[in-house]
């Protein structure tokens, strides 16, 4: 227990914990799943800190039974001598005092701002209990603490002849509705995190079913590459890599295009995804223009007849690249704080890849060849793509504002109140159409499939049919050039499928195609995913929704009769309720509940999608083989 002289310091860790707990979504986001899972990044960043300073080679994470979490390293161990300030052990402090452990030596890359660096002591703040074990000085050292408070003091338990940190922590339930840990969440960032540290070794261990898994790439960002490109043919044999270090801003980038036609840029910054862009991106999108049209010209691979200048779109069509700076000061801005702000970095990148890439180029004709090829082809539908843009806008300028047929508009003209439902097939477009309330709310009833985008370049997806009165209805136009967010004729879209396959493939069409196509739809937040229900649930005149399985059981229990005494409908299809009940259940937003897609659910689509639609076989076959059976599941 705390000794009864509160000192200065005592106050000050109380004051600390108290804000966290207070508002715990000001340090970790949130605290539904996301916050929960931030709670693991936090504890896993300061073993990556200790492994980018180079002492640290293995990082092991494992989630036990009772969903806590337990992150070791091999690194020096956090130091046990006595704080001078704090009076108390510097680990102690790390763990109890609010953005203390921050590791200012100068070749250490300590991120802060946003969501990133809270630190240690957030996490403890944030746990039921946390457990500490430090193994240095050829001994080992203990302390536990309780909602961020030590319920012990750092005691000697032990000899060891190794060298680390381990610490574990339950997530409080007090904070956390959902404490359950999701595998492949974590895997997605610890297998990110090891292709950004090449030749780190991380290890998740779920114990909850003896899964375990390890990343660790030799290759880094070479293989970064490689993997989101596995479901891609490659056009460059093997991926372009470069390092480099400008005004002390250490720069690492891979790239690599393929046959596909989109464009898939990662950006990061201290290992933090940030998927808003920024300076860095910016620097190499100006540089990679520059570059590809002056090596073009130098190298007459431009022939007279072409005569046409490539833009940024053009030199990005089918590419893949990784872009990973350090940077000691971070600016982290945008609505989620993914934005990188240092206007610095945008002059040291593009200076790294104005350099680099023309030297690559140079030392490598026959790749540079394929690639001017590659940008004069979308070059060539670009220009194919403007005349069928003509053509629709002269059509569409002829009957001026002719809004496709299909689309019931709403009554007001007013986008920050307006909605489109993107319905699949005409029954529920129909019911849609019935049960909305006209004022603010349109439907736009979709055919079966909407085009694969995975295999058509931008003048083929302007011929689809489908594909054109989405886009007219929505009115912002297409493509990063013509893009025009001001004209945006609704401020909700929302994509409304059936639960079974073909509504999650329509769904997944969709989003992949807002993501290449429309991606500021996305980043601005305007795109949202409709949830149905799942079950009706009568008991005798009552009537009851469940959105999914815990919904079902919760509502059945609260009724405590027998399932057999209830009469359980499941939907099969929006086509199965009336307009009322639609309305009542998935439309009315007082009543219904709406997801709204994040950046990155649209790039987990993406990728899913070049899985299955991609030229690569061997991913898709691998793909099914490992969820036929939910597939399987999802049929019945
Ligand atoms: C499971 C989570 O937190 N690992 C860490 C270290 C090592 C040092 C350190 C950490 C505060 C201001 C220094 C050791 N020896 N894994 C971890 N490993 N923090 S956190 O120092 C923090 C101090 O400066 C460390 C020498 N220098 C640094």
């Amino acid at each position: 227990m705390p000794t009864k002289d509160y000192t200065a310091n005592n106050i000050q860790v109380l004051k600390g914990l108290e804000a966290v707990r207070m508002r715990p979504a000001m340090y970790i986001g949130d605290v539904s799943n996301k916050g929960l899972h931030h709670l693991v990044y936090e504890i896993v960043d300061n073993s990556i800190d200790e492994a980018m300073a180079g002492y640290a080679t293995d990082i092991f994470v494992t989630i036990s039974e009772d969903n806590s979490v337990t992150v070791e390293d091999n690194g020096r161990g956090i130091p046990v001598d006595i704080h001078e300030g704090e009076q108390k052990p510097a680990v102690e402090v790390i763990m109890t005092v609010l953005h203390a452990g921050g590791k200012f030596d100068k070749d250490s890359y300590k991120v802060s701002g946003g969501l990133h660096g809270v630190g240690a002591s957030v996490v403890n703040a944030l746990s039921e209990w946390c457990d500490v074990q430090i193994f240095r000085n050829g001994k080992i050292y203990h302390q536990k603490y309780s909602r961020g408070l030590p319920t012990t003091e750092l005691k000697e338990i032990g000899k060891s002849q190794n060298s680390g940190t381990k610490i574990s922590f339950l997530a409080d339930r007090d904070i956390f509705s959902d404490t359950q840990y999701k595998f492949e969440i974590l895997a997605g960032r610890l297998r990110e995190l090891a292709f950004l540290n090449r030749n780190l070794k991380i290890t998740l261990k779920d114990e909850r079913t003896e899964k375990e898994e390890v990343y660790q790439y030799a290759g880094g960002l070479v293989e970064f590459v490689e993997y989101l490109d596995e479901s891609r043919s490659p056009i460059n044999k093997i991926p372009i890599h470069f390092e480099g270090e400008r005004d002390d801003t250490p720069i690492e980038i891979a790239l690599q295009y393929n046959a596909a036609y989109t464009e898939n840029i990662l950006t990061y910054c201290n290992n933090v995804n940030t998927i808003e862009g920024g300076s860095h991106l910016s620097g190499f999108k100006a540089a990679l223009t520059r570059t590809i049209n002056y090596y073009a010209q130098e190298y007459n691979l431009i022939k007279t007849t072409d005569k046409i200048s490539l833009t940024g779109d053009d030199v990005r069509e089918g590419l893949t690249a990784i872009i990973s700076v350090k940077v000691t000061e971070p600016q982290f801005e945008g609505q989620t704080k993914t934005k990188l702000g240092n206007s610095e970095v945008r002059g040291a990148v593009e200076s790294t890849v104005n350099e680099l890439l023309y030297d690559y180029l140079e030392r490598n004709p026959a790749e540079g060849k394929k690639i001017i090829e590659k940008c004069l082809n979308a070059a060539r539908a670009r220009e194919a793509a403007r005349q069928a843009k003509e053509l629709t806008r002269r059509k569409t300028a002829l009957d001026s504002h002719s809004l496709p047929g299909k689309l019931a508009d709403c009554s007001s003209n007013d986008p920050s109140i307006s909605e489109i439902y993107l319905v699949e097939g005409d029954s529920a477009g129909g019911s849609a159409k019935q049960g909305r309330d006209r004022r603010f709310q349109a439907i736009l009833p979709l055919k079966g499939k909407i085009l694969n985008v995975e295999k058509s370049r931008l003048d083929k997806i302007l011929s689809n049919d489908e594909i054109k009165t989405i886009i007219t209805a929505l009115g912002s136009g297409i493509g990063s050039e013509e893009f025009d967010l001001a004209k945006l004729r609704y401020n909700k879209i929302i994509i409304m499928t059936d639960a079974d396959v073909d509504g999650s493939h329509i769904r997944t069409l969709l989003l992949t195609f807002f993501y290449r196509y429309m991606k500021e739809l996305i980043e601005k937040g305007h795109i949202f995913i409709a949830m149905p229900p799942l079950y009706r649930i009568r008991n005798g005149k009552e009537e009851f929704y469940a959105f999914n399985e815990k919904d079902r059981e919760k509502i059945i229990d609260g009724l405590d009769k027998d399932e057999s005494k209830l009469n359980i409908q499941r939907y099969k299809g929006l086509g199965e309720m009336n307009p009322n009940q639609l309305w009542e259940t998935t439309m009315n937003p007082e009543t219904r509940t709406i997801m709204q897609v994040t950046l990155e659910n649209a790039f987990e689509a993406d990728q899913l999608f070049t899985t299955l639609m991609g030229d690569e076989v061997a991913p898709r076959r691998k793909f099914i083989e490992e969820n036929a059976a939910y597939v399987r599941n999802l049929d019945i």
